[in-house]
């Protein structure tokens, strides 16, 4: 089954986010694999942004990233990479859509809430970043045969 990785950015916590946004992607009946809350480092950072290295806004990210404490999250669904990207909006929380998570909560790129991974093979490489193989949960949940 397809997994995607997404983060809760400091300004999620900070803003008491949390809820809402895992609530938002829980609800369209996708499952939670692995759940963490870490402070980034430099090194991780880097690792995670390592393709926006160079452009002007790479040391910005790098120190929003590690400005404060982050939620990580493995969640699983068929097509889940897509569907939590439509769930998320664009890039720019000035141009997302209304009923997206940072079309209604976030106003600036630099403060958009919230990473979720663009591929299969992206959410297979920042998951390995965030997670010990042994905190990713292959279960079943009942309600799945409704979805
Ligand atoms: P997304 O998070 O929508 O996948 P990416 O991967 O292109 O967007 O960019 C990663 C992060 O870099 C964005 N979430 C945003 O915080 C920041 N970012 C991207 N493009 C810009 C930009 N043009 N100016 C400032 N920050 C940017």
């Amino acid at each position: 089954m397809e997994k995607s990785l997404i983060l809760l950015k400091p300004d999620s916590i900070q803003r008491s986010l949390v809820g809402t946004i895992i609530s938002k992607i829980e609800q369209k009946g996708i499952k939670i694999v692995g759940i963490r809350m870490l402070q980034v480092d430099e090194n991780l950072a880097k690792q995670h942004y390592h393709i926006h290295e160079g452009k002007p806004f790479f040391t910005n990210l790098i120190e929003f990233i590690t400005s404060s404490p982050i939620i990580a999250i493995v969640f699983e669904a068929p097509n889940c990479v897509s569907q939590i990207r439509s769930i998320v909006g664009v890039t720019d929380p000035s141009e997302a859509n209304p009923g997206t998570i940072r079309g209604d909560f976030a106003s600036t790129i630099d403060a958009n809430l919230i990473h979720a991974s663009d591929s299969i093979e992206s959410a297979e490489y920042e998951s390995k970043l965030f997670f010990p193989k042994n905190e990713i949960f292959d279960y079943q949940k009942d309600i799945e045969k409704w979805l």
